[in-house]
């Protein structure tokens, strides 16, 4: 193959396998376009049955019941949130270090741990509810994360969902998780040294002119509306990856008014819908909220989007997995994130 000309688009490229560059991470991911149509003889998994009661009364994030830790859940009826009864960081973590022989280091890590249920309602999730609903999510979500932030030992918050048995989701009721912990996590920590030198260099945030090359090109763009636009990265790894990013650039969700909030709930509904319909059925994928570290920095580098990661390839049954090659090399796809974002527009949104 003839490398390409500078300048060349894509269909320089052909069927040929290739790498992308991950602009936030840095990364490559090797897509082998080829390949799609391979037979498939392995696992498959359980379409789990989506018939479920508006309140369980044995689900631990219903109001009105008990939690697995014993305490009762108030009669909530918008968003509730509350601290892990099962955390994995504790604010009382303490300050050590240890070294040995030069080589093995570890330190002690202070944080906390909240759930967020996004609705009374145990039968919905994100796509079911109506904009509104989920706009109270993302005024908690921005909540969250200046109140968890505003703490001296805390420098990063996550905000993201498990959705689906098939992403470890524990429970079907809506919720997802924060982690807020002194450190600033290796995802986040790469995406920022990528924004700041791209703002160091060009005086913009990386996505803002990410997005208005995408913008430019529509080929990736899934959807999108005044505020907020939804599309599969260039440098996707999970067959329907998709990222979500404010048009203005913004470094954290306290930072959008409230027409972006809205705009925000809107693509976030429109996208969720998307994905439900693809395979008709509840769509799993684990997704979270990326925004600047809370150390006391003005960041003007990082700029607010979400990325939804979802494991399902070819139907509901069949996912992904990163295994082999993806655990002793790169990541690897075979279809195309253009082929990807065309089938989720042609989904539609069904309103
Ligand atoms: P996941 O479904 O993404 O695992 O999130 C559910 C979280 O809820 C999980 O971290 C917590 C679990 O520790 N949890 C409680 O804090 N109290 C409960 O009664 C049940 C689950
Ligand atoms: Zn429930």
């Amino acid at each position: 193959m003839a490398d390409a000309l500078p300048g060349a688009g894509l269909n320089a490229l052909g069927d040929h396998p290739h790498r992308r560059l991950n602009l936030l991470t840095g990364e490559w991911v090797l897509v082998s376009p080829h390949r799609a149509k391979r037979p498939w003889q392995g696992q498959t998994e359980a379409v789990p049955a989506e018939t479920r009661p508006e309140h369980d009364p044995t689900c631990y994030l219903c109001p009105g019941n008990e939690r697995a830790g014993g305490e009762r859940n108030p009669d909530y009826r918008g968003t509730f949130v509350f601290d892990n009864d099962f955390a994995a960081l504790r604010p009382d973590a303490g300050e050590a270090e240890a070294e040995i022989g030069g080589l093995l280091r570890a330190r002690t890590e202070p944080g906390l741990c909240r759930v967020i249920c996004f609705s009374p309602r145990h039968d919905l999730s994100l796509p079911q509810m109506d904009v509104a609903a989920i706009r109270g999510v993302v005024d908690l979500w921005a909540d969250e994360y200046a109140r968890l932030g505003a703490r001296p030992d805390i420098g990063h918050v996550q905000i993201f969902e498990n959705k689906g048995e098939m992403m470890g989701c524990s429970n079907p009721h809506p919720h997802g998780q924060i982690w807020a912990q002194r450190s600033v996590p290796m995802a986040a920590a790469r995406e920022g040294e990528r924004q700041a030198a791209h703002h160091a260099a060009h005086g913009r945030t990386l996505l803002a002119d990410y997005l208005s090359l995408e913008l430019d090109l529509g080929e990736r763009i899934v959807a999108a509306n005044d505020h907020f636009v939804a599309l599969v990265p260039f440098w996707a790894v999970w067959p329907f990856e998709t990222l979500v990013a404010s048009r203005r650039p913004v470094r954290d969700l306290t930072a959008l008014s409230a027409d972006e909030r809205d705009g925000m709930a809107d693509i976030l509904k429109r996208l969720t819908v998307r994905y439900d319909g693809l395979f008709g059925v509840s769509f799993p994928y684990s997704a979270g909220v990326h925004q600047a570290p809370t150390d006391g920095e003005p960041h003007p580098e990082w700029h607010l989007h979400m990325h939804f990661y979802p494991p399902l390839l070819r139907s509901a049954t069949v996912k992904k997995f990163m295994v082999g090659y993806e655990m002793m090399g790169e990541p690897q796809r075979d279809v195309t994130p253009e082929s990807s974002a065309e089938r989720l527009r042609g989904v539609g949104e069904g309103r």
